[in-house]
């Protein structure tokens, strides 16, 4: 066996329960998405085979990012912001992103509570998203995930990330409409500049207005959004209170609104088109990588190439070209 062929042999067709899973999510299971976006956390091989078996319903469902500091009210938001979205009969998946439950399940279970106003509804269908391995990989199983509830139909699909990181920006790319919620107590807009997640907004939301400060914030933020490029879009910054409902009739239009400018200037395809490639180049990448680990002849190489390159033999770059070349890439 060759090593292409070893290579192509890495991933065989799982399909065992992978199909049963796949005929659920086509009826309308909510017991299959949920079991096939378990899978999709544990990076099981079975979650791809029925993504692809899907990936022809993916595309229709409008994504919804809402990202910002701990605290400031995103859950509550989306609560309110789903209630909107219900009022037009719109099915809804929502993805809390928890980078630390894993470690502390606490937020995990506040996320479950404070959610449960929309979830009663049938037609909504709420998850929180955590991972054993990397951040990084709980972006992409996020994007992944978002893509079955997609392919489930659902109309929206609404992501909540908490913090200022990393993920929220991997996440913002994979979405068509990021609202940055801040507020007032934060000092909020300084704090969110330099973490970058100002730059990534479509929509700013300054949360708690009901509390005082709030037009302080506004204030700094209409600054420092007046140095933005002429040209550029002014991004909407909207006054709500989660709490009391206020503003959320507001957001919705300008999410309606982001929706109608994306798909007037063929922005939308062009992203989709853009996330598309750089999953397809991605997956690439990790299927090389996980079979250099695991193949036990690649494991030999890499060892001995090691060993040389050590020993002033070779160096990683002769290496890792003697290396593509076995994979028969070069
Ligand atoms: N005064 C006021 N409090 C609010 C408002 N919105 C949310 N809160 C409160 O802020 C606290 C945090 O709300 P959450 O919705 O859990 O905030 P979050 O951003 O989702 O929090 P994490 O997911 O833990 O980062 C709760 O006690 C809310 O009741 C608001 O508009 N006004
Ligand atoms: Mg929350």
């Amino acid at each position: 066996m060759t090593m292409q062929e070893a290579m192509m042999n890495e991933h065989p067709p799982v399909r065992t329960d992978a199909d049963e899973l796949v005929q659920g999510i086509e009826k309308g299971d909510v017991r299959a998405l949920a079991r096939s976006i378990s899978l999709l956390e544990n990076e099981s091989p079975r979650a791809l085979a029925i993504l692809s078996a899907l990936y022809r319903y993916v595309g229709r469902a409008y994504r919804i990012g809402i990202t910002g500091p701990p605290g400031a009210g995103k859950s509550t938001l989306l609560n309110k912001l789903v209630m909107e979205i219900r009022k037009e009969h719109h099915a809804v998946g929502i993805l809390a992103v928890d980078p630390s439950s894993p470690f502390t399940g606490g937020a995990l279970l506040g996320d479950r509570i404070r959610m449960n106003d929309s979830v009663q509804d049938g037609h909504v269908y709420m998850r929180s998203m955590a991972t054993r391995g990397s951040l990084g990989g709980l972006a992409r199983t996020t994007a992944q995930a978002a893509d079955l509830l997609d392919a489930f139909g659902k109309d929206y699909v609404v992501v909540e990330t908490v913090g200022v990181g990393q993920i929220e920006l991997d996440v913002a790319s994979a979405v068509d409409t990021t609202i940055v919620v801040l507020v007032p107590e934060s000092g909020g807009s300084i704090q969110a500049m330099k973490a970058g997640i100002m730059e990534i907004a479509d929509i700013l939301v300054i949360n708690k207005a009901d509390r005082p400060g709030a037009g302080e914030l506004e204030d700094e933020i209409l600054q420092i959004l007046e140095m933005k490029p002429r040209d550029e879009r002014p991004t909407p910054v909207l006054l709500v209170s989660a709490r009391e409902g206020k503003g959320i009739e507001a957001l919705w239009a300008a999410i309606k609104h982001h929706r109608e400018m994306l798909a007037a200037e063929g922005i939308r395809e062009l992203r989709r088109k853009s996330q598309i490639r750089s999953a397809i180049t991605n997956h690439v990448l990790e299927r090389t990588r996980s079979f250099i680990e695991r193949n036990e002849e690649m494991g030999r190489m890499v060892e001995s190439l090691s060993l040389e390159v050590l020993e002033n033999r070779c160096d990683p770059f002769r290496a890792a070209s003697l290396i593509l070349k076995k994979l028969g890439i070069s």
